[in-house]
């Protein structure tokens, strides 16, 4: 295996998805390992995350990393000759691209999960819709003041934001049929993202990368309803 690097992740993670595309986008090849069942974690996963105990994790020559992102930069540098580079050169570029980053984590990432764990009541739900709506116009607004005019964040090329945002593409657009048809990337509303998303879409590496948007229904719709039975029972 080139450079020994071997990804441990879930077929679903969006942020597994991150990782995966960061590294078919720099042309790494590396073993993939599917983490068969997070509710029984296995020992390589407890061993390897022991703080977060969470995918992804990459190995690289056997030195375990955490945390997507931080994966992501890790690949940026340590294979800074393999591909295009994901971050800008200027620092400044860089830190706009990492605030960005920071954005969607805090303001999309974090609402969007704990409305999809199936425990919410009907407030809460709304509540957190009116979060990431207000995320996703936000991020509208990103984009035109990072690509000007260009196909992706990073520019002419897909960059740090495209590969955080774009690994989360699959499950937005899924979330979008589970909470009832609610539209947050939409053509008439958010007409950069929406082209956006077609075109991350279409990349090679994305096909490589994102699931299958059907099956990610599925399994939502079965964990969705694990989670409810449980809070059922414990109440
Ligand atoms: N902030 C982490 C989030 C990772 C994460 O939440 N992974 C999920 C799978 S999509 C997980 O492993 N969950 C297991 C658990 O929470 O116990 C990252 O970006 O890597």
């Amino acid at each position: 295996m080139a450079d020994e690097l071997k990804l441990l992740s879930t077929w679903f993670s969006p942020f597994g998805s991150r990782v995966k595309l960061a590294l078919h986008l720099k042309g790494l090849s590396y073993e993939y390992v599917e983490e068969e069942d997070l509710m029984n974690k296995s020992q390589l996963l407890l061993e390897s995350n022991p703080v977060h105990k969470k995918v992804p994790v990459l190995f690289h020559r056997g030195k375990a990393l955490c945390e997507s992102m931080v994966i992501v930069d890790y690949i940026e540098e340590a294979f800074a000759d393999a591909g295009p580079p994901l971050l800008p050169s200027d620092p400044y570029e860089r830190a706009v691209a990492r605030f960005w980053v920071a954005f969607i984590e805090t303001k999309l990432v974090e609402p969007w999960f704990k409305m999809l764990d199936g425990t919410r009541a009907r407030a809460e739900m709304a509540d957190g819709v009116k979060q990431m709506l207000a995320a996703v116009a936000t991020l509208e607004g990103a984009l035109a003041q990072c690509a000007k005019g260009r196909p992706f964040f990073g520019g002419d090329g897909v960059g740090y934001v495209d590969v955080a945002l774009g690994g989360l593409l699959v499950w937005v657009r899924a979330s979008e049929v589970l909470l009832g048809g609610v539209k947050f990337i939409d053509a008439a509303r958010t007409p950069l993202l929406a082209a956006w998303a077609d075109r991350l879409a279409a990349l090679d590496a994305a096909k490589a990368a994102l699931p299958d948007f059907g099956r990610v229904i599925k399994h939502a719709m079965m964990r969705r309803g694990a989670a409810a039975a449980a809070l059922a029972q414990s109440n």
